[in-house]
Protein backbone atom coordinates (compact mmCIF):
# COMPACT_ATOMS: atom_id res chain seq x y z
CA UNK A 1 0.00 0.00 0.00
CA UNK A 2 1.40 3.84 -1.36
CA UNK A 3 1.62 6.03 1.94
CA UNK A 4 -0.72 8.57 2.72
CA UNK A 5 -0.43 11.60 0.70
CA UNK A 6 1.08 14.58 3.27
CA UNK A 7 -1.52 16.32 5.25
CA UNK A 8 0.02 19.03 6.65
CA UNK A 9 0.55 19.86 10.45
CA UNK A 10 -2.32 18.92 12.28
CA UNK A 11 -4.84 21.75 13.63
CA UNK A 12 -4.60 21.67 17.22
CA UNK A 13 -8.12 21.27 19.43
CA UNK A 14 -6.94 21.84 23.05
CA UNK A 15 -9.86 20.38 25.37
CA UNK A 16 -11.07 22.84 27.99
CA UNK A 17 -11.22 21.27 31.79
CA UNK A 18 -12.63 23.89 33.90
CA UNK A 19 -11.86 22.95 37.82
CA UNK A 20 -13.95 25.72 39.04
CA UNK A 21 -17.39 26.09 40.46
CA UNK A 22 -18.55 29.28 38.43
CA UNK A 23 -17.08 29.11 34.75
CA UNK A 24 -19.53 31.02 32.64
CA UNK A 25 -20.47 27.60 30.73
CA UNK A 26 -19.47 24.06 32.32
CA UNK A 27 -18.76 25.74 35.76
CA UNK A 28 -19.32 22.76 39.09
CA UNK A 29 -19.48 20.04 36.42
CA UNK A 30 -15.73 18.72 36.97
CA UNK A 31 -15.17 20.62 40.39
CA UNK A 32 -13.87 17.78 42.14
CA UNK A 33 -10.21 16.56 41.26
CA UNK A 34 -11.70 13.16 40.39
CA UNK A 35 -14.58 14.49 38.09
CA UNK A 36 -11.88 16.86 35.99
CA UNK A 37 -9.61 13.87 35.89
CA UNK A 38 -12.06 11.84 34.38
CA UNK A 39 -13.17 14.81 32.07
CA UNK A 40 -9.74 15.23 30.73
CA UNK A 41 -9.14 11.55 30.14
CA UNK A 42 -12.70 11.69 28.41
CA UNK A 43 -11.24 14.76 26.37
CA UNK A 44 -8.51 12.62 25.32
CA UNK A 45 -10.43 9.75 23.87
CA UNK A 46 -13.19 12.32 21.91
CA UNK A 47 -9.66 13.45 20.08
CA UNK A 48 -8.01 16.10 22.38
CA UNK A 49 -4.21 17.01 21.02
CA UNK A 50 -3.89 18.92 24.28
CA UNK A 51 -5.64 19.70 27.52
CA UNK A 52 -6.17 23.20 29.39
CA UNK A 53 -6.91 23.14 32.65
CA UNK A 54 -7.97 26.03 34.77
CA UNK A 55 -9.03 26.76 38.74
CA UNK A 56 -10.23 30.08 38.05
CA UNK A 57 -12.89 31.50 35.78
CA UNK A 58 -11.79 34.78 33.99
CA UNK A 59 -15.73 35.27 32.75
CA UNK A 60 -16.77 38.58 32.48
CA UNK A 61 -17.48 40.34 36.18
CA UNK A 62 -15.17 37.62 37.92
CA UNK A 63 -13.40 37.86 40.89
CA UNK A 64 -10.21 36.47 41.05
CA UNK A 65 -9.64 33.68 43.60
CA UNK A 66 -6.56 32.64 45.70
CA UNK A 67 -3.33 31.56 44.58
CA UNK A 68 -3.93 28.75 47.10
CA UNK A 69 -7.31 28.02 46.35
CA UNK A 70 -5.69 27.94 42.44
CA UNK A 71 -3.46 25.64 43.08
CA UNK A 72 -5.83 23.17 45.35
CA UNK A 73 -7.86 23.26 42.12
CA UNK A 74 -5.69 22.38 39.35
CA UNK A 75 -2.39 20.43 40.71
CA UNK A 76 -4.13 17.60 41.89
CA UNK A 77 -5.75 17.36 38.14
CA UNK A 78 -2.64 17.76 36.27
CA UNK A 79 -0.35 15.46 38.31
CA UNK A 80 -3.43 13.01 37.52
CA UNK A 81 -3.60 13.64 34.22
CA UNK A 82 0.20 13.40 33.56
CA UNK A 83 0.41 10.28 34.95
CA UNK A 84 -2.26 8.46 32.88
CA UNK A 85 -2.01 10.67 29.35
CA UNK A 86 0.47 11.08 27.17
CA UNK A 87 -1.30 14.57 26.05
CA UNK A 88 0.32 17.94 26.32
CA UNK A 89 -1.19 19.55 29.57
CA UNK A 90 -1.25 23.31 29.50
CA UNK A 91 -2.42 25.28 32.83
CA UNK A 92 -4.86 28.52 32.36
CA UNK A 93 -3.67 31.22 34.83
CA UNK A 94 -2.54 34.48 34.85
CA UNK A 95 -0.26 33.71 37.90
CA UNK A 96 3.49 32.72 37.83
CA UNK A 97 3.28 31.07 41.29
CA UNK A 98 0.54 28.87 39.99
CA UNK A 99 2.07 28.47 36.33
CA UNK A 100 5.71 27.17 38.28
CA UNK A 101 3.70 24.68 40.52
CA UNK A 102 1.55 23.20 37.40
CA UNK A 103 5.20 22.55 35.31
CA UNK A 104 6.49 20.77 38.17
CA UNK A 105 3.70 18.54 38.04
CA UNK A 106 3.41 17.90 34.56
CA UNK A 107 2.28 20.53 32.97
CA UNK A 108 4.17 21.37 29.50
CA UNK A 109 2.56 24.46 28.82
CA UNK A 110 1.45 27.91 30.17
CA UNK A 111 -1.91 29.31 28.80
CA UNK A 112 -1.41 33.16 29.80
CA UNK A 113 -5.31 34.42 30.06
CA UNK A 114 -3.66 37.92 30.68
CA UNK A 115 -0.78 37.73 29.03
CA UNK A 116 2.14 38.97 30.78
CA UNK A 117 0.54 41.05 33.22
CA UNK A 118 2.38 39.18 35.85
CA UNK A 119 5.64 39.11 34.08
CA UNK A 120 7.59 36.53 36.01
CA UNK A 121 5.13 34.17 33.88
CA UNK A 122 7.42 34.25 31.41
CA UNK A 123 10.57 33.68 33.72
CA UNK A 124 9.24 30.43 34.82
CA UNK A 125 8.22 29.75 31.00
CA UNK A 126 12.04 29.95 30.27
CA UNK A 127 13.24 27.89 33.34
CA UNK A 128 10.92 24.70 32.58
CA UNK A 129 11.59 25.38 28.73
CA UNK A 130 7.70 25.36 28.70
CA UNK A 131 5.77 26.66 25.41
CA UNK A 132 3.54 29.76 26.54
CA UNK A 133 0.15 31.10 25.36
CA UNK A 134 -0.37 34.76 25.15
CA UNK A 135 -3.36 35.47 25.19
CA UNK A 136 -4.82 39.30 24.25
CA UNK A 137 -7.03 40.91 27.17
CA UNK A 138 -8.19 44.15 27.62
CA UNK A 139 -8.71 45.12 31.43
CA UNK A 140 -9.92 43.04 33.84
CA UNK A 141 -11.86 40.37 34.21
CA UNK A 142 -14.72 42.13 36.79
CA UNK A 143 -14.82 44.47 33.90
CA UNK A 144 -13.56 43.95 30.91
CA UNK A 145 -17.04 43.85 28.95
CA UNK A 146 -18.12 47.34 30.03
CA UNK A 147 -17.40 49.72 27.55
CA UNK A 148 -14.33 47.80 25.40
CA UNK A 149 -13.29 50.21 22.38
CA UNK A 150 -10.63 50.06 19.78
CA UNK A 151 -10.11 52.02 16.78
CA UNK A 152 -8.41 49.20 14.82
CA UNK A 153 -9.45 45.94 16.62
CA UNK A 154 -6.91 43.51 15.12
CA UNK A 155 -3.96 45.97 14.60
CA UNK A 156 -3.86 47.20 18.74
CA UNK A 157 -4.58 43.46 19.14
CA UNK A 158 -1.35 42.29 17.23
CA UNK A 159 0.62 45.41 18.82
CA UNK A 160 -0.13 44.33 22.67
CA UNK A 161 0.36 40.64 21.62
CA UNK A 162 4.06 41.25 20.12
CA UNK A 163 4.52 43.67 23.07
CA UNK A 164 4.24 40.37 25.48
CA UNK A 165 6.55 38.05 22.72
CA UNK A 166 8.97 40.69 22.71
CA UNK A 167 8.99 40.41 26.65
CA UNK A 168 9.08 36.66 26.61
CA UNK A 169 11.84 36.10 23.92
CA UNK A 170 13.90 38.82 26.24
CA UNK A 171 13.08 36.61 29.26
CA UNK A 172 14.39 33.29 27.05
CA UNK A 173 11.61 31.74 25.99
CA UNK A 174 12.03 30.51 22.63
CA UNK A 175 10.57 32.41 19.91
CA UNK A 176 9.54 28.81 18.31
CA UNK A 177 7.63 28.19 21.66
CA UNK A 178 5.12 30.99 21.81
CA UNK A 179 1.78 31.15 20.97
CA UNK A 180 -0.74 34.00 20.29
CA UNK A 181 -4.08 34.14 21.28
CA UNK A 182 -6.38 37.65 19.90
CA UNK A 183 -8.88 36.48 23.11
CA UNK A 184 -12.02 36.33 21.76
CA UNK A 185 -14.66 38.19 24.81
CA UNK A 186 -11.47 39.26 26.85
CA UNK A 187 -12.58 43.37 26.58
CA UNK A 188 -14.02 42.98 23.41
CA UNK A 189 -17.77 44.41 21.97
CA UNK A 190 -19.32 40.87 20.15
CA UNK A 191 -18.69 42.89 16.80
CA UNK A 192 -14.46 43.04 17.66
CA UNK A 193 -14.68 39.19 18.33
CA UNK A 194 -16.28 39.05 15.15
CA UNK A 195 -13.53 41.44 13.19
CA UNK A 196 -10.97 39.75 15.01
CA UNK A 197 -12.08 36.39 13.38
CA UNK A 198 -12.45 38.02 10.14
CA UNK A 199 -9.33 39.25 10.23
CA UNK A 200 -7.25 36.11 11.83
CA UNK A 201 -5.49 35.92 9.05
CA UNK A 202 -3.91 39.33 9.74
CA UNK A 203 -2.62 37.85 13.13
CA UNK A 204 -1.49 34.28 11.95
CA UNK A 205 1.18 37.01 9.37
CA UNK A 206 3.14 37.74 12.18
CA UNK A 207 4.71 34.21 12.22
CA UNK A 208 3.34 32.25 15.31
CA UNK A 209 1.10 29.60 16.18
CA UNK A 210 -2.57 31.07 16.75
CA UNK A 211 -4.79 29.42 18.93
CA UNK A 212 -8.36 30.54 19.08
CA UNK A 213 -10.68 30.05 22.19
CA UNK A 214 -14.63 31.24 20.68
CA UNK A 215 -15.95 28.50 22.62
CA UNK A 216 -19.50 28.57 23.59
CA UNK A 217 -18.84 32.31 24.22
CA UNK A 218 -21.43 35.66 24.40
CA UNK A 219 -20.57 37.02 21.19
CA UNK A 220 -22.24 34.11 19.53
CA UNK A 221 -25.23 34.80 21.86
CA UNK A 222 -25.23 38.65 20.12
CA UNK A 223 -25.63 36.55 16.50
CA UNK A 224 -28.01 33.64 17.43
CA UNK A 225 -29.82 34.47 20.71
CA UNK A 226 -29.50 31.26 22.15
CA UNK A 227 -28.16 30.31 26.10
CA UNK A 228 -24.35 28.68 26.22
CA UNK A 229 -25.80 25.77 26.16
CA UNK A 230 -27.03 25.95 22.79
CA UNK A 231 -24.25 27.32 21.29
CA UNK A 232 -22.47 24.27 19.81
CA UNK A 233 -23.59 25.02 15.97
CA UNK A 234 -22.47 28.38 16.80
CA UNK A 235 -19.13 28.01 18.10
CA UNK A 236 -18.40 24.81 15.06
CA UNK A 237 -19.08 28.03 12.93
CA UNK A 238 -16.84 30.24 14.33
CA UNK A 239 -14.16 27.32 14.67
CA UNK A 240 -14.29 26.61 10.85
CA UNK A 241 -13.78 30.24 9.88
CA UNK A 242 -10.84 30.02 12.47
CA UNK A 243 -9.15 27.41 10.59
CA UNK A 244 -9.93 28.72 6.88
CA UNK A 245 -7.98 31.89 8.20
CA UNK A 246 -4.91 29.90 9.70
CA UNK A 247 -5.70 28.94 13.25
CA UNK A 248 -3.05 26.42 14.39
CA UNK A 249 -4.89 25.37 17.47
CA UNK A 250 -8.78 26.03 18.87
CA UNK A 251 -9.74 25.90 22.41
CA UNK A 252 -13.04 24.35 22.97
CA UNK A 253 -15.19 22.29 25.42
CA UNK A 254 -16.83 20.41 23.08
CA UNK A 255 -14.05 18.10 21.34
CA UNK A 256 -15.51 15.38 19.68
CA UNK A 257 -17.25 18.09 17.78
CA UNK A 258 -14.65 20.16 17.09
CA UNK A 259 -12.14 17.27 16.09
CA UNK A 260 -14.87 16.76 13.15
CA UNK A 261 -15.23 20.69 12.11
CA UNK A 262 -11.64 21.12 12.35
CA UNK A 263 -10.64 18.16 10.64
CA UNK A 264 -12.62 18.83 7.54
CA UNK A 265 -11.73 22.76 7.93
CA UNK A 266 -7.98 21.92 7.66
CA UNK A 267 -8.66 19.69 4.38
CA UNK A 268 -10.57 22.46 2.73
CA UNK A 269 -7.80 24.86 3.81
CA UNK A 270 -5.14 22.50 2.64
CA UNK A 271 -6.94 22.20 -1.16
CA UNK A 272 -7.14 25.80 -1.02
CA UNK A 273 -3.30 26.17 -0.48
CA UNK A 274 -3.01 23.28 -3.13
CA UNK A 275 -5.20 25.23 -5.64
CA UNK A 276 -3.53 28.61 -5.67
CA UNK A 277 0.29 26.63 -6.44
N1 LIG B 1 -11.03 31.60 27.11
C1 LIG B 1 -11.34 31.27 28.37
C2 LIG B 1 -10.35 30.85 29.27
N2 LIG B 1 -9.07 30.71 28.86
N3 LIG B 1 -7.46 30.88 27.16
C3 LIG B 1 -7.11 31.19 25.90
N4 LIG B 1 -5.85 31.06 25.48
N5 LIG B 1 -8.06 31.64 25.00
C4 LIG B 1 -9.36 31.79 25.35
O1 LIG B 1 -10.17 32.23 24.49
C5 LIG B 1 -9.75 31.47 26.69
C6 LIG B 1 -8.75 31.01 27.59
C7 LIG B 1 -12.75 31.37 28.85
O2 LIG B 1 -13.44 30.15 28.71
P1 LIG B 1 -13.74 29.18 29.94
O3 LIG B 1 -12.47 28.71 30.56
O4 LIG B 1 -14.63 28.10 29.50
O5 LIG B 1 -14.56 30.09 30.93
P2 LIG B 1 -14.24 30.64 32.40
O6 LIG B 1 -13.19 31.71 32.26
O7 LIG B 1 -15.55 31.17 32.88
O8 LIG B 1 -13.71 29.49 33.22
Amino acid sequence: MSAPPDQGPRVIVAGVVNVTPDSFYDGGRWASSDAAIARGLELAAEGADWLDVGGESTRPGSEPVPVSEECARVLPVIQGLAKRCALPISVDTRRAEVADAALTRGARVVNAVSGLRDRALADVCASHGATLVLNHMRGEPATMQRTPSYTDVIGEVAQELLADAALAEAAGVPRAQIWLDPGIGFGKHPRHSVELIARLSELVALGYPVLVGPSRKSFLAELTGVPADERLPGTLAAATACVLEGAAGLRMHDVAAARQAVDVAAAIRRARTAGDS
